[in-house]
């Protein structure tokens, strides 16, 4: 890897200068499904100014399942999938470690043994590992009693969806979010005072979870931070690449 001296009065630097996309005719691919998470690779790629092309591909309308395409590209058939070169990364956390360390060049991650660090570790895994599987199941028991459940089922369905929501999902969905609100009430961004791509992984479920009207008046900071990333230059340019997105 090349690297780069400077020489600042008394001090000089050195750096390794990775290529960027751009630079060394690299091509990064997306394979983004619409109105998904792949959302927040366009909207990194964008802040890092890395160069990239997309897959779009579309959900069926009835089931909102991605197609089967998406399995040719890996074997579980989910987005985001990234290609870079030879490699073929997949899970929103991996690639934005991944994206966030080949071409960030120090940006968007707090510096290495800072509690910055370790909080922006903490909320790249709780977005898909705490708050999105809650999420999910919600979603699920929301639908448990409309099509394709047939007619004659749909009561009992109701009543079991309406049983699991209120012992289990709605208590533990809502410690969540007053979690998250607090969390909020002690610095701007989630690792601190500066961006960083945890951010970016928080996005989605929080974007969602506002957009299906979980988020009320009482919880001022996470719409804040909602508005705060919609407002960003990167996120209206990957906005404008990737397509139809319903939580923007
Ligand atoms: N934890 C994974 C989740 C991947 C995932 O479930 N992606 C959804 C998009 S929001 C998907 O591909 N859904 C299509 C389907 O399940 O058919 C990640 O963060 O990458």
């Amino acid at each position: 890897m090349p690297r780069v001296t400077e020489g600042l009065g008394e001090i000089e630097i050195s750096y390794d200068v990775r290529p960027t996309a751009r630079g060394a005719n690299i091509m990064v691919t997306v394979h983004h499904l619409e109105d998904s998470r792949s959302q927040r690779v366009l909207w990194l790629l964008e802040e890092l100014g890395v160069e990239y092309e997309i897959e779009l591909y579309k959900r069926d309308p009835r089931t909102m399942l991605g197609p089967d395409s998406l399995r040719q590209i890996h074997p579980l058939g989910k987005s985001p999938v990234v290609e870079d070169g030879e490699r073929s990364i997949a899970e929103s956390g991996a690639i934005i470690e991944y994206l966030v360390g080949q071409y960030g060049n120090g940006r968007l991650i707090p510096a290495e043994g800072s509690d910055e660090r370790l909080a922006y570790t903490y909320w790249l895994h709780y977005a898909e590992g705490s708050l999105m599987p809650m999420m999910l199941l919600k979603l699920i028991f929301d639908r448990l009693a409309h099509p394709p459940m047939p007619l004659v089922m749909r009561p009992a369905a109701a009543l079991i969806a309406l049983g699991v929501k209120g012992k289990f999902i709605t208590p533990r969905l809502k410690d969540q979010l007053d979690f998250i609100e607090g969390e909020l009430a002690k610095s701007t961004w989630f690792a601190g005072d500066k961006f960083t791509a945890a951010d970016i992984q928080m996005s989605f479920p929080l974007e969602a979870a506002e957009a299906r009207g979980a988020i009320g008046e009482d919880r001022p900071r996470i719409r804040q931070f909602v508005t705060r990333i919609h407002s960003r230059p990167a996120y209206k340019r990957a906005l404008e690449r990737g397509g139809p997105y319903a939580y923007a």
